[in-house]
């Protein structure tokens, strides 16, 4: 499964990621009174080392199709803040209780719940203040297209629900497999997904385009979330930055429980060749997102 992963790529990721992070660094409001707690904590669980994968899928497609630069650079920010407020309570001692993230102390072990439960909430109030704002597109039709998408992205038809179905996964008389597949793509993929939805909403992409790019994040999605599963276990926990075993800890069903090492290898393997066959008719105006595949497939973090 190792492929080698061209430094070109990696310097163009390392460079969106650095704009992210500037970028959100920017956007979260700077306070010195009681609230100034909250902004640390935003900071704490936005700012880290992250990969910043979905902002730097929705600006390569979003320059693949022509999108203005700083409509991008503010709309992949909102989807950062979006899936850093998922991170931050995805953490809490109600959820996964993990004491480390991205290397660090979790919101909740450095700051308090409260303020982690705060934070979060904050993250994601402030990624709509973002995309609704006129300085991240003029056309107010354009900006309600990407509040409406992102909401159903992370909401109880996207991430949010993925995240109450891996909570009471209820699989009694259901194909495991199904299940797990359905609950991946709405808590995962939903926002990789629309990730790309926005470089090409963005970009003005035609209907086919917008459904070729749809094709390669679904399955980009999901072969994310199978070499999460194989990393759980295959992985070291200072390369990840968090825990391994949570799934076998738990006792919880996932990609490799089910279909092995093995397995999840070859359908990883499988998925990926076919993102790559989604972006085939766009040709070398691609490239970087094809590379995106084999980043995924070789991603230690
Ligand atoms: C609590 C509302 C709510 C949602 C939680 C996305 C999610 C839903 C939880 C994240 C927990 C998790 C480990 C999910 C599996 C795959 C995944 C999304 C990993 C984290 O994303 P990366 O690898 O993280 O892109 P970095 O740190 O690189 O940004």
């Amino acid at each position: 499964m190792k492929i080698a992963v061209d430094p070109v790529f990696e310097r163009r990721l390392n460079e969106v990621g650095d704009r992210i992070t500037v970028a959100i660094d920017q956007l979260i409001p700077s306070a010195s009174g009681p609230e100034a707690q909250l902004m640390r904590a935003m900071r704490h669980g936005a700012l880290g080392r992250g990969k910043r994968i979905r902002p730097f899928i929705a600006i390569e497609v979003g320059r693949m199709f022509g999108a203005p630069e700083k409509a991008l650079l503010r709309a992949a920010a909102a989807i950062e803040c979006v899936h850093a407020y998922s991170l931050i309570h995805d953490d809490l001692p109600c959820m996964d209780d993990d004491d480390i993230r991205r290397g660090q102390p979790t919101v909740h072990k450095a700051f308090d719940e409260a303020t982690a439960v705060l934070a979060g909430d904050a993250l994601l109030t402030l990624a709509f203040e973002i995309m609704a704002s006129p300085e991240t597109h003029r056309d107010a039709v354009m900006r309600c297209r990407l509040i409406e998408r992102m909401a159903h992205a992370a909401g109880p038809r996207g991430m949010v629900g993925g995240q109450m179905i891996d909570m009471r996964p209820e699989i009694d008389g259901e194909d495991p497999l199904q299940v797990l597949t359905r609950m991946q793509r709405l808590k995962t993929g939903a926002m990789i997904t629309f990730a790309g939805e926005v470089g090409a909403l963005l970009g003005g992409a035609h209907d086919h385009e917008r459904q070729a790019v749809a094709g390669f994040t679904t399955d980009l999605g999901l072969a994310f979330q199978i070499v999460d599963d194989l990393l759980d276990v295959e992985g070291d926990e200072e390369t990840l930055g968090k825990a391994i075993e949570k799934d076998k800890d738990a006792g919880k069903v996932n990609f490799v429980t089910l279909l092995g090492v093995e397995g999840a290898r070859e359908r990883v393997i499988y998925l990926a060749a076919q993102a790559k066959q989604h972006l085939s008719s766009f040709g070398t105006r691609a490239s970087l997102l094809v590379q995106t595949v084999d980043f995924v497939l070789n991603r230690r973090h």
